[in-house]
């Protein structure tokens, strides 16, 4: 099959990680790149050697023929772009948090069914590696039939460094970090019937919530809490790992600091190393997630060339998104919140 050729939208911060992701693909190149920033367009352009650049995303779409178009800009902006890219029929990839409301997310997964083209969420945090050896050990069938899950993501690393606008969004933690854990929920759990939502804001510098703690009924049976927190000072900074327990009919899986997974089942206990490889071009302690975002544009390349739904298609991520919705309707109400009523 011919190289697919793509362009980036967005090349601030995080889109830095993509370009390096999408150079090391096969079978897909980024030949076009836009940004509205031009100092943007210029850093990533230079840095990648990328000649072709817009700063419009109109004249990105009528300029280039493309196969498909890797949004990595901020919320605001994912509708018009997702919509943009369906109406010139090219498939899109656009980053978490899908949209600024479930509205949106509904309105993008509609536009681009229409035009029948694919869309997948950058959703990458299922496809860290350690959360990868979570999902086998599960399917290994060790631990038996999960009945508690717990997704825990607590730190007190400086976010707001490298993406300050996460400190001025009246949402923060479970929109920007807790919508990573709560699909991790739902990658090892299943999808969600009720969710039970409490929040706190300790950093008083910040706009929104950075603690947040939610119960889970899945519709397994199993119950899982989600809890994550950029106000929790550990001897050892954790940042950027999930921490997952789970617990089954027959054994428990335990997945702690520094990538160590132990599992105990139906053959005993066996602990291993599940961390991440460091990439040539990627940096500690961002390299867990860097390695995900090669695996999460490799699958988009595997699906667009079998013509398979990807995992985190838009589609699927209504129901993680939903979550979201949720966990602030309920850490508002203090009551229960049902996923269904929302989808
Ligand atoms: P950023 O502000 O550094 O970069 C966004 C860029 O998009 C900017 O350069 C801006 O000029 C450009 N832009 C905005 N609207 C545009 C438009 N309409 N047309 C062209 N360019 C436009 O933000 P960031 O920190 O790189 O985050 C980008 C997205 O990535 C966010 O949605 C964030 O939540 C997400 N993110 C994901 C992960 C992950 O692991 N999946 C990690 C960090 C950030
Ligand atoms: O993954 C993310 O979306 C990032 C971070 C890990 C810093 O929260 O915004």
């Amino acid at each position: 099959m011919a190289e697919l050729r793509g362009a980036l939208i967005g090349c601030g911060f995080f889109a830095v990680n993509q370009m390096h992701a999408w150079r090391d693909i096969a079978g897909a190149s980024i030949i076009a790149i836009c940004d509205r920033d031009p100092e943007r367009l210029k850093v990533v352009g230079d840095q990648f050697g990328i000649t072709r650049r817009y700063t419009d995303a109109a004249a990105l779409f009528a300029g280039e023929s493309l196969d498909f178009v890797d949004i990595a800009t901020t919320a605001p902006s994912h509708r018009p772009l997702v919509e943009m890219a369906a109406r010139h029929r090219v498939p899109a990839i656009c980053q978490k948090p899908f949209a600024p409301t479930l509205a949106d997310a509904k309105a993008m997964v509609k536009a681009c069914t229409d035009a029948g083209v694919p869309l997948m969420v950058h959703e990458n945090f299922r496809w860290q590696s350690p959360i990868q050896a979570v999902r086998a050990a599960l399917d290994s069938g060790e631990i038996g039939t999960p009945f508690f899950g717990r997704i825990s993501f607590r730190s007190a690393y400086d976010v707001f460094s490298g993406q300050p606008y996460l400190a001025t969004g009246k949402r923060f933690i479970i929109e920007d970090l807790g919508i990573h854990s709560l699909d991790i929920a739902r990658f090892l759990l299943g999808d969600v019937l009720t969710i039970t939502t409490r929040t706190a804001r300790i950093n008083p510098e910040i706009a929104g919530e950075d603690v947040a703690t939610m119960l889970m009924d899945h519709k397994s049976g199993a119950t899982s809490v989600v809890d994550c927190s950029y106000a929790t000072k550990l001897v050892t900074e954790p940042f950027p790992q999930t921490l997952v327990e789970i617990d089954g009919s027959d054994g428990t899986i335990r997945l702690e600091q520094n990538y160590r997974l132990t599992v105990t089942g139906r053959n005993g206990t066996v602990v291993s190393d599940v961390s991440p490889p460091l990439l040539p071009w990627a940096s500690r302690p961002w390299h867990n997630i860097q390695e995900s975002v090669v695996a999460i544009q490799k699958h988009w390349v595997d699906c667009l060339a079998n013509k398979t739904e990807p995992a985190t298609s838009g589609a699927d991520n209504l129901k993680t998104f939903a979550l979201v919705e949720a966990a602030y309707a309920g850490a508002a109400s203090r009551e229960p919140v049902q996923l269904d009523a929302l989808l």
